[in-house]
């Protein structure tokens, strides 16, 4: 037969655990003299037959309570051939206090991780893997109420009933530890049927429990040792070893989970290191493609408009320098129509801009370009506005308004006019055809090149200053 104790602290779940794995076959009553439930069971798993008992839930094993002195007393007596430490994964600090003290005493002790749903909700995971590890202990994860974990935690009761977990001796710090060994030396091979180590740590913390069950003689030889430190209270020294080894155990045990949103996936696309680049690209070409095509007749209707109006117009009032002034090829007319032909252009591509705003992917280009455009004295974010500005500056200027940081801001804005709109294409074609004929493709470009080296220029000597 198979003796498995459940220890843990108040509340975990023992009781829970115990009804899943004994059912029917149980029988509540008190232990020996005292008026504390004591509930046992057995149940056949695997052609091994498995008595179960559910200790008294306590935070610690000191002699102080009548419920820890129970779960102790049957621990070191009865030797349980394992003992399932139920430790609230969701609470998992304050429970591994008895979980250190289940192990000082050299018990059979696997883990079930109880209370898994709770840990997980906020969306940490408690790397059990490294836990395992760190305490030396097998951990089974469970949720007790769904039964969770159950078939593997009578696999792993069977398992470690027939070859016990190999004993991991949980130092703690350099000073106790001398003290500890101190005793050790002491006592060694005169307290059978004890652990050395457990009483040597009980000696320390002075429970006066075991120092009855000790020889006299030894236990003077012991306190003589210990007196000779009057400076230390062990029992609050072993408390504070506890609770440091505790903080460093738990010390980079949560993972974080991943769970992948349609966000991330997304994300992987467009920030992808070869893919982003090209689709940013793309997506800027989308941009003005639809800005331009769609104002165009729009442009026109209002270029050619004005234009129109205007040759209807001139010559009526007979006034020569009236007619000039108003309708002439650059009169005013003109230049109302030529200005207001933009006005679709602008629309249009403040339109697309927000739209591209809207679904999010401004953020990720200005991630993607921020490395690089940092290095050159802007933010990530004004790359939109900068190639914007090849279109048209106002809709540009418009656009950094996305930049959080002022200064950054104020530097976009300021270097934006910098960058050749379209309107002054216009302006620049004719120029440089007119004094560089067949080399004016290379000039209009050296010009836009110029621009760009000069909005970096600029910004870096703005961030400067
Ligand atoms: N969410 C969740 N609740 C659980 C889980 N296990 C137990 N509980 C709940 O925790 C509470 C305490 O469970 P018990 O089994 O009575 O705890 P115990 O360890 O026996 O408590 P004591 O006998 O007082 O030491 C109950 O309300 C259970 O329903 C679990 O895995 N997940
Ligand atoms: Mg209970």
């Amino acid at each position: 037969m198979i003796r498995v104790a459940l220890a843990g602290n108040p509340n975990v779940g023992k009781s829970v655990v115990f009804n899943n794995l004994t059912g029917g076959h149980q029988h509540i009553g008190n232990w020996p003299g005292k008026t504390i439930d004591k509930a046992e069971g057995t149940l056949n798993y695997k052609g091994n037959e498995i008595y179960v008992i559910d200790l008294p839930g306590t935070y610690s094993l000191t002699a102080y309570s009548i419920e820890e002195l129970i779960a102790r007393d049957y621990i070191i007596q009865d030797k349980p051939d394992v003992v399932v430490n139920i430790v609230d994964a969701s609470n998992l600090e304050r429970n591994l206090y008895l979980t250190l003290q289940l192990l000082e005493l050299g018990a059979n002790v696997i883990i079930a991780l109880n209370k898994m749903d709770l840990s997980k909700r906020e969306n940490t995971k408690i790397d059990i893997k490294k836990l395992e590890k760190k305490l030396g202990v097998p951990i089974i994860p469970t949720v007790a109420p769904r039964k969770e974990g159950m078939k593997e935690l009578l696999d792993a009761i069977v398992k470690y009933a027939k070859k016990p977990v190999e004993r991991k001796i949980i130092k703690y710090n350099e000073k106790i530890e001398k003290w500890i060994s101190k005793i050790e030396e002491i006592i060694k091979g005169k307290v059978a049927g004890f652990d050395e180590r457990w009483v040597a740590i009980k000696i320390l913390e002075n429970d006066e429990e075991v120092k009855k069950k000790i020889d006299k003689n030894l236990l003077s030889k012991c306190e003589e040792v210990i007196r000779g430190d009057k400076t230390e209270n062990f029992e609050i020294a072993l408390a504070d070893a506890r609770y440091e080894l505790i903080k460093n155990i738990c010390k980079d045990l949560l993972i974080k989970e991943e769970k992948v949103t349609a966000s991330d996936i997304v994300d992987s696309v467009f920030l992808d290191k070869y893919l982003g680049i090209p689709i940013f690209i793309s997506i800027l070409w989308m941009i003005f493609q639809f800005g331009f095509m769609v104002s165009a007749p729009f442009c026109d209707f209002l270029g050619d408009g004005f234009a129109t109006l205007s040759s209807a117009l001139s010559g009526v009032t007979g006034i020569p320098w009236f007619d000039y002034l108003f309708f002439g090829d650059y009169g005013l007319l003109n230049g109302i129509g030529m200005v207001l032909s933009f006005v679709p252009l602008i629309i249009l591509l403040y339109f697309a801009l927000s739209l591209v705003e809207d679904f999010g992917y401004m953020a990720r280009a200005a991630f993607l370009m921020d490395k690089i455009m940092r290095k050159l004295g802007l933010s990530g974010r004004a790359i939109i506005p900068m190639i914007l500005g090849l279109g048209c500056n106002v809709p540009a200027i418009y656009a950094t308004r996305a930049i959080p940081e002022e200064k950054d801001r104020l530097a976009a804005i300021v270097t934006n006019p910098l960058m050749l709109c379209g309107a002054r294409l216009v302006f620049f074609s004719a120029i440089v055809e007119a004094f560089w004929g067949r080399m004016g493709g290379d000039v209009l470009l050296s010009l836009y090149l110029l621009g760009v080296a000069l909005t970096f220029v600029v910004a870096i000597i703005l961030r400067k200053t």
